[in-house]
């Protein structure tokens, strides 16, 4: 069984931080579960267009408020505590963080460690082609 806190990846290599978020990288492709499990720390005021072209992702918020748009049908959805949100369509979207928000993520296939997202907003595969947006 893995067991791990927070605290434990704090300060490591499991830790990416960018100007908008930080993500705490609790489980990898490494522990080989076929998924990565992040908690991600969205700082207030920011906006980040996204769009996970390599990877299916679900959003589940546990504190804070905001919005998420998805570009393609400009229709915007409330984000509280308790709301979960599943990009099950590669959706190119916009988090908009109105307060700090607090979010555990799921990623299918799983993150390898160190991923941000590149010009297309996207995180890459370790070995395939990224068609850009
Ligand atoms: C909510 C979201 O997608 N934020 C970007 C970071 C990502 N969740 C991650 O790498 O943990």
């Amino acid at each position: 069984m893995i067991v791990r806190t927070i605290e434990n990846i704090k300060g490591t290599e499991s830790e990416v931080t960018t100007p908008n978020w930080v993500s705490r990288r609790l489980l990898l492709k490494k522990d080989g579960m076929g998924f990565s499990f992040h908690e991600t720390v969205i700082y207030a005021g920011t906006e980040t267009p996204m769009q996970y072209l390599n990877h299916l992702e679900a959003v589940y918020c546990i504190e804070g408020e905001g919005e998420v748009e998805t570009i393609e049908d400009g229709k915007v959805y409330p984000i509280k505590p308790g709301t979960l949100y599943a990009l099950d369509q590669h959706d190119r979207h916009i988090l908009r963080a109105k307060t700090q928000m607090r979010m555990a993520c799921v990623f299918n296939p799983p993150c390898t460690g160190r991923e941000v997202h590149g010009d297309n907003g996207a995180y890459p595969l370790e070995k395939a082609y990224e068609k850009p947006i």
